[in-house]
Protein backbone atom coordinates (compact mmCIF):
# COMPACT_ATOMS: atom_id res chain seq x y z
CA UNK A 1 0.00 0.00 0.00
CA UNK A 2 1.07 3.72 -0.23
CA UNK A 3 4.52 3.30 1.50
CA UNK A 4 6.72 5.92 1.58
CA UNK A 5 8.90 4.57 -0.99
CA UNK A 6 10.00 7.55 -2.96
CA UNK A 7 12.45 10.16 -1.40
CA UNK A 8 13.59 12.92 -2.82
CA UNK A 9 16.88 14.77 -1.72
CA UNK A 10 17.61 18.48 -0.83
CA UNK A 11 20.85 19.85 0.10
CA UNK A 12 21.15 18.41 3.97
CA UNK A 13 17.91 16.88 4.62
CA UNK A 14 15.69 14.24 2.05
CA UNK A 15 11.97 14.17 2.44
CA UNK A 16 9.17 11.47 1.09
CA UNK A 17 8.14 12.20 -2.41
CA UNK A 18 5.06 13.79 -2.58
CA UNK A 19 5.47 15.87 -0.09
CA UNK A 20 3.76 18.77 1.41
CA UNK A 21 5.49 22.18 2.74
CA UNK A 22 3.43 23.83 5.03
CA UNK A 23 2.72 27.55 4.76
CA UNK A 24 3.40 29.68 8.08
CA UNK A 25 3.32 33.13 7.07
CA UNK A 26 3.91 35.49 9.98
CA UNK A 27 2.49 38.95 8.01
CA UNK A 28 0.60 41.38 10.08
CA UNK A 29 -2.73 40.19 8.50
CA UNK A 30 -1.88 36.49 9.10
CA UNK A 31 -2.18 37.09 12.62
CA UNK A 32 -3.85 40.48 14.70
CA UNK A 33 -0.90 41.38 16.22
CA UNK A 34 -1.33 40.95 20.14
CA UNK A 35 2.01 41.61 20.58
CA UNK A 36 5.30 39.55 19.54
CA UNK A 37 5.25 36.62 22.44
CA UNK A 38 1.17 36.13 20.94
CA UNK A 39 2.36 36.04 17.37
CA UNK A 40 5.14 33.63 18.25
CA UNK A 41 3.03 31.77 20.15
CA UNK A 42 0.12 31.27 17.65
CA UNK A 43 2.37 30.48 14.75
CA UNK A 44 4.33 27.89 17.14
CA UNK A 45 1.11 26.08 17.74
CA UNK A 46 0.15 26.46 13.94
CA UNK A 47 3.54 24.89 13.01
CA UNK A 48 3.43 21.86 15.92
CA UNK A 49 -0.20 21.23 14.19
CA UNK A 50 1.39 21.10 10.68
CA UNK A 51 3.95 18.58 11.77
CA UNK A 52 1.43 16.46 12.94
CA UNK A 53 -1.06 16.58 10.58
CA UNK A 54 2.13 14.98 8.43
CA UNK A 55 4.11 18.07 6.78
CA UNK A 56 7.39 17.35 5.58
CA UNK A 57 9.01 20.97 5.32
CA UNK A 58 7.35 24.27 6.95
CA UNK A 59 8.24 27.16 4.95
CA UNK A 60 8.32 30.78 7.15
CA UNK A 61 7.23 33.81 5.07
CA UNK A 62 7.20 37.25 6.55
CA UNK A 63 7.24 39.09 3.16
CA UNK A 64 4.06 39.83 1.53
CA UNK A 65 4.30 38.83 -2.24
CA UNK A 66 0.46 39.84 -2.84
CA UNK A 67 0.26 40.93 -6.09
CA UNK A 68 0.05 44.82 -6.03
CA UNK A 69 1.56 44.33 -2.45
CA UNK A 70 4.21 47.06 -1.25
CA UNK A 71 7.45 46.22 -0.12
CA UNK A 72 8.43 45.31 3.22
CA UNK A 73 11.37 46.25 5.02
CA UNK A 74 14.64 44.27 5.77
CA UNK A 75 14.21 44.83 9.57
CA UNK A 76 10.38 44.43 9.28
CA UNK A 77 10.50 41.05 8.20
CA UNK A 78 13.84 40.17 10.58
CA UNK A 79 11.36 41.11 13.26
CA UNK A 80 8.83 38.67 11.94
CA UNK A 81 10.06 35.75 11.20
CA UNK A 82 13.93 35.32 13.26
CA UNK A 83 11.67 34.65 16.55
CA UNK A 84 10.02 32.21 14.94
CA UNK A 85 12.72 30.43 13.50
CA UNK A 86 14.46 30.46 16.24
CA UNK A 87 11.41 28.67 18.74
CA UNK A 88 10.87 26.48 15.66
CA UNK A 89 14.37 25.01 15.51
CA UNK A 90 14.00 24.11 19.39
CA UNK A 91 11.12 22.47 19.56
CA UNK A 92 10.77 20.77 15.98
CA UNK A 93 13.36 18.71 13.82
CA UNK A 94 11.73 19.43 10.09
CA UNK A 95 13.13 21.21 7.72
CA UNK A 96 12.93 24.77 8.00
CA UNK A 97 12.24 27.08 4.75
CA UNK A 98 12.96 31.16 4.91
CA UNK A 99 10.25 32.31 2.17
CA UNK A 100 12.25 35.79 1.30
CA UNK A 101 14.10 37.29 -1.65
CA UNK A 102 16.69 39.21 0.81
CA UNK A 103 19.87 38.06 1.47
CA UNK A 104 20.10 39.59 5.22
CA UNK A 105 16.92 37.38 5.46
CA UNK A 106 18.33 34.21 4.20
CA UNK A 107 21.57 34.43 6.64
CA UNK A 108 19.69 35.04 9.73
CA UNK A 109 17.11 32.56 9.10
CA UNK A 110 19.76 29.70 8.80
CA UNK A 111 21.81 30.66 11.38
CA UNK A 112 18.44 30.83 13.17
CA UNK A 113 17.83 27.47 12.14
CA UNK A 114 16.67 27.46 8.44
CA UNK A 115 18.03 25.05 6.18
CA UNK A 116 16.36 26.13 2.87
CA UNK A 117 15.48 29.04 0.85
CA UNK A 118 12.32 29.39 -0.72
CA UNK A 119 12.57 32.84 -2.97
CA UNK A 120 10.42 33.51 -5.71
CA UNK A 121 12.75 35.90 -6.91
CA UNK A 122 14.98 32.96 -7.84
CA UNK A 123 18.08 34.82 -6.21
CA UNK A 124 18.12 37.55 -8.56
CA UNK A 125 18.03 39.86 -6.33
CA UNK A 126 21.76 41.78 -5.39
CA UNK A 127 23.38 39.64 -2.87
CA UNK A 128 21.34 37.00 -3.02
CA UNK A 129 22.70 34.35 -5.17
CA UNK A 130 25.98 34.72 -2.98
CA UNK A 131 24.74 34.61 -0.03
CA UNK A 132 22.60 31.25 -1.22
CA UNK A 133 26.13 29.69 -2.23
CA UNK A 134 27.60 30.40 0.63
CA UNK A 135 25.69 29.25 2.97
CA UNK A 136 24.60 26.06 1.56
CA UNK A 137 21.27 25.35 2.01
CA UNK A 138 18.56 23.77 -0.42
CA UNK A 139 17.03 26.42 -2.18
CA UNK A 140 13.54 26.75 -4.35
CA UNK A 141 13.93 28.82 -7.77
CA UNK A 142 10.64 30.29 -8.72
CA UNK A 143 9.53 31.62 -11.75
CA UNK A 144 7.75 34.79 -12.08
CA UNK A 145 6.92 37.69 -14.86
CA UNK A 146 7.51 40.91 -13.74
CA UNK A 147 7.13 42.03 -9.95
CA UNK A 148 4.37 41.56 -7.23
CA UNK A 149 2.93 45.04 -7.58
CA UNK A 150 2.43 44.65 -11.58
CA UNK A 151 2.49 41.45 -12.79
CA UNK A 152 -0.95 40.81 -12.96
CA UNK A 153 -1.34 43.52 -15.32
CA UNK A 154 -1.03 41.93 -18.95
CA UNK A 155 1.26 38.99 -18.60
CA UNK A 156 2.38 37.38 -21.63
CA UNK A 157 4.27 34.78 -22.93
CA UNK A 158 5.32 33.10 -26.62
CA UNK A 159 4.80 29.57 -24.64
CA UNK A 160 4.49 29.71 -21.53
CA UNK A 161 5.62 26.21 -21.15
CA UNK A 162 8.96 26.44 -22.79
CA UNK A 163 9.63 30.38 -21.50
CA UNK A 164 9.01 29.19 -17.49
CA UNK A 165 11.45 26.21 -18.33
CA UNK A 166 14.18 28.63 -20.06
CA UNK A 167 14.39 31.02 -17.22
CA UNK A 168 14.38 28.57 -14.88
CA UNK A 169 16.92 26.39 -16.33
CA UNK A 170 19.02 29.55 -17.04
CA UNK A 171 18.83 30.35 -12.92
CA UNK A 172 19.70 26.79 -12.08
CA UNK A 173 22.84 27.09 -15.01
CA UNK A 174 24.16 30.75 -13.33
CA UNK A 175 23.15 28.98 -9.61
CA UNK A 176 25.31 25.92 -9.89
CA UNK A 177 28.01 28.48 -11.57
CA UNK A 178 27.73 30.84 -8.58
CA UNK A 179 29.01 27.36 -6.16
CA UNK A 180 25.28 26.00 -5.04
CA UNK A 181 25.03 22.27 -5.26
CA UNK A 182 22.57 20.90 -7.92
CA UNK A 183 21.66 18.46 -5.58
CA UNK A 184 20.51 21.27 -3.47
CA UNK A 185 18.14 23.13 -6.25
CA UNK A 186 14.15 22.97 -6.46
CA UNK A 187 12.63 24.70 -9.25
CA UNK A 188 8.86 25.96 -9.42
CA UNK A 189 6.98 27.51 -12.29
CA UNK A 190 5.45 30.01 -9.92
CA UNK A 191 1.61 29.85 -10.30
CA UNK A 192 -0.02 33.36 -10.19
CA UNK A 193 2.85 34.75 -10.18
CA UNK A 194 2.60 36.91 -13.69
CA UNK A 195 0.12 34.48 -14.77
CA UNK A 196 -3.45 34.28 -16.04
CA UNK A 197 -5.65 31.52 -15.34
CA UNK A 198 -4.93 30.05 -19.09
CA UNK A 199 -1.11 30.38 -18.13
CA UNK A 200 -1.47 28.73 -14.86
CA UNK A 201 -3.57 25.49 -16.57
CA UNK A 202 -1.31 25.14 -19.37
CA UNK A 203 2.00 25.24 -16.79
CA UNK A 204 -0.02 22.84 -14.48
CA UNK A 205 -1.24 20.34 -17.58
CA UNK A 206 2.50 19.93 -18.62
CA UNK A 207 4.33 20.40 -16.11
CA UNK A 208 6.43 17.04 -17.01
CA UNK A 209 7.90 19.30 -19.35
CA UNK A 210 10.11 20.75 -15.97
CA UNK A 211 11.01 17.47 -15.76
CA UNK A 212 13.71 17.71 -18.55
CA UNK A 213 15.85 19.75 -15.86
CA UNK A 214 16.00 16.76 -14.12
CA UNK A 215 15.18 18.69 -10.77
CA UNK A 216 12.88 18.38 -8.16
CA UNK A 217 9.65 20.17 -8.88
CA UNK A 218 7.83 22.26 -6.00
CA UNK A 219 4.22 23.61 -6.99
CA UNK A 220 2.23 25.85 -5.19
CA UNK A 221 -1.59 26.52 -5.95
CA UNK A 222 -3.19 26.47 -2.92
CA UNK A 223 -6.24 28.55 -2.36
CA UNK A 224 -4.80 30.54 -5.54
CA UNK A 225 -6.90 32.40 -7.81
CA UNK A 226 -6.95 30.39 -10.49
CA UNK A 227 -8.74 27.97 -8.53
CA UNK A 228 -10.91 30.36 -7.64
CA UNK A 229 -11.47 31.75 -11.29
CA UNK A 230 -12.53 28.11 -12.34
CA UNK A 231 -14.54 27.09 -9.37
CA UNK A 232 -16.12 30.34 -8.34
CA UNK A 233 -15.44 30.10 -5.04
CA UNK A 234 -14.12 32.47 -2.83
CA UNK A 235 -10.62 32.01 -1.48
CA UNK A 236 -11.98 30.56 2.22
CA UNK A 237 -13.52 27.90 0.38
CA UNK A 238 -10.91 26.62 -2.65
CA UNK A 239 -9.89 23.39 -0.49
CA UNK A 240 -11.55 20.84 -2.81
CA UNK A 241 -9.98 22.87 -5.73
CA UNK A 242 -6.67 23.11 -4.03
CA UNK A 243 -6.03 19.49 -3.43
CA UNK A 244 -7.81 18.51 -6.97
CA UNK A 245 -5.06 20.97 -8.26
CA UNK A 246 -2.22 19.28 -5.56
CA UNK A 247 -3.01 15.44 -7.11
CA UNK A 248 -3.04 16.60 -10.44
CA UNK A 249 0.26 18.15 -9.87
CA UNK A 250 1.74 15.16 -8.42
CA UNK A 251 0.31 13.13 -11.02
CA UNK A 252 2.22 15.37 -13.52
CA UNK A 253 5.51 15.19 -12.20
CA UNK A 254 5.67 17.01 -8.74
CA UNK A 255 7.37 16.03 -5.55
CA UNK A 256 6.71 18.93 -3.18
CA UNK A 257 3.32 20.59 -2.74
CA UNK A 258 3.42 24.13 -1.11
CA UNK A 259 -0.42 24.10 1.21
CA UNK A 260 -2.25 25.97 3.86
CA UNK A 261 -4.13 23.04 4.73
CA UNK A 262 -2.03 19.99 5.40
CA UNK A 263 -3.79 17.33 7.24
CA UNK A 264 -6.38 17.38 3.78
CA UNK A 265 -3.21 17.61 1.46
CA UNK A 266 -1.18 14.96 2.84
CA UNK A 267 -4.32 12.25 2.86
CA UNK A 268 -5.12 13.64 -0.77
CA UNK A 269 -1.42 12.94 -1.63
CA UNK A 270 -0.97 9.63 0.12
CA UNK A 271 -3.96 8.49 -2.77
CA UNK A 272 -1.99 9.88 -5.49
CA UNK A 273 1.56 8.03 -3.98
CA UNK A 274 -0.56 4.73 -3.60
CA UNK A 275 -0.96 5.27 -7.51
CA UNK A 276 2.25 6.16 -8.71
CA UNK A 277 3.94 3.69 -6.11
CA UNK A 278 1.60 0.96 -8.41
CA UNK A 279 3.45 1.61 -11.55
CA UNK A 280 6.93 1.29 -9.94
C1 LIG B 1 -1.01 36.61 -1.61
C2 LIG B 1 -0.88 36.15 -2.90
C3 LIG B 1 -0.35 36.03 -0.57
C4 LIG B 1 -0.06 35.09 -3.17
C5 LIG B 1 0.46 34.96 -0.83
C6 LIG B 1 0.61 34.52 -2.12
C7 LIG B 1 4.47 30.50 -3.77
C8 LIG B 1 5.53 30.75 -2.90
C9 LIG B 1 3.90 32.12 -2.50
C10 LIG B 1 4.60 29.46 -4.75
C11 LIG B 1 6.79 29.08 -3.84
C12 LIG B 1 0.65 32.15 -1.85
C13 LIG B 1 1.40 33.31 -2.44
N1 LIG B 1 3.46 31.34 -3.49
N2 LIG B 1 6.67 30.05 -2.93
N3 LIG B 1 5.16 31.77 -2.12
N4 LIG B 1 5.79 28.79 -4.73
N5 LIG B 1 7.92 28.37 -3.91
O1 LIG B 1 -0.45 31.89 -2.40
O2 LIG B 1 3.73 29.20 -5.58
O3 LIG B 1 1.05 31.54 -0.88
S1 LIG B 1 3.05 33.43 -1.79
Amino acid sequence: MAGELIRVSLGSFSIPSPSVMGILNVTPDSFSDGGKFDSIELALRQAEKMAADGAAIIDVGGESTRPGAGEVSISQELDRVIPLIEALHKVSDLPISIDTSKAEVMRAAVAAGATMINDVLALQEPGALGAAAELQVAVCLMHMLGRPRTMQLHPEYADVVADVTTFLSERVRLCVAAGIDRSAISIDPGFGFGKTATHNVELLANLRQLRTLGLPILVGLSRKSTLGEITGSEVDMRLPASIAAAVVAVMNGAEIVRAHDVRETVDALRVASAVLEANL
